[in-house]
């Protein structure tokens, strides 16, 4: 005989200023994957930036280490309706990659190994917004979260942080993604709800 709705399993605090709206918090890591996960050997992995012109950078597994790394504790919000507070994660700044690219690119197409793909404005991968991170927790980051390595974009609903990330093609036009040609919202801001087209 519960007044507390099952479903949330008392989970859901009221007065949290951090929940965006709709979402419930939780304490445990959920998985969502779109597919099986891809296994990529550190001495294959490779990540490539790509401008509209066609040029290109590319950073090995080593190289990319070898840059200089942060340390984001930030709030991540699922569209299935969970958010995480205060993750702990380590990578490179997406503004180091893009340092010295010459780019007049307004989009972003982010590919991870497997054929996932996510769509963003470059803008919102620039100031300090967006990492390519390897370790989760003080950890390697585990394979079912992305790892060996994934994009974090905390300030975006979770299916843009593209897991097992392989490279950012930079264009002039908005391509969608998996989930934005699913149906879901071109943007994915948790804090104005939009979920889906039309949000
Ligand atoms: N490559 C890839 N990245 C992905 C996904 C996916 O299916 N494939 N799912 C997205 C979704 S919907 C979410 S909520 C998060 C889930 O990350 P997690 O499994 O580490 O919680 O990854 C995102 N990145
Ligand atoms: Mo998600």
């Amino acid at each position: 005989m519960g007044i507390v709705s099952p479903g949330f399993q008392g989970r859901r605090r009221a007065a949290e200023p951090n929940l965006p709206p709709g979402q419930y918090l939780t304490e445990d890591f959920p998985v969502l994957s779109a597919g099986p996960t891809p296994r990529v050997s550190l001495t294959d992995w490779e990540f490539v930036l790509s401008t509209e012109t066609g040029a290109e950078s590319r950073w090995s597994w080593d190289e990319m280490w070898a840059l200089p790394t942060e340390t984001p504790m930030v709030d991540i919000h699922c569209v299935t309706h969970w958010s995480k507070l205060g993750t702990n994660w380590r990578g490179v700044s997406i503004d180091t990659l893009l340092d010295g690219v010459d780019t007049a690119a307004d989009y972003a197409l982010v590919h991870s190994y497997g054929g996932y793909t996510t769509n963003l404005p470059l803008d919102d991968l620039r100031d300090g917004q967006a990492w390519i991170v390897h370790q989760y927790d003080g950890a390697d980051l585990p394979a079912e979260h992305g790892g060996p390595a994934r994009l974090l974009v905390p300030h975006l609903y979770f299916w843009k942080s593209a897991k097992w990330v392989r490279g950012i093609r930079l264009g002039l036009t908005d391509e969608p993604g998996f989930w934005e040609t699913a149906g879901y919202h071109d943007y994915g801001d948790p804090w104005r709800e939009q979920r889906y087209q039309g949000d």
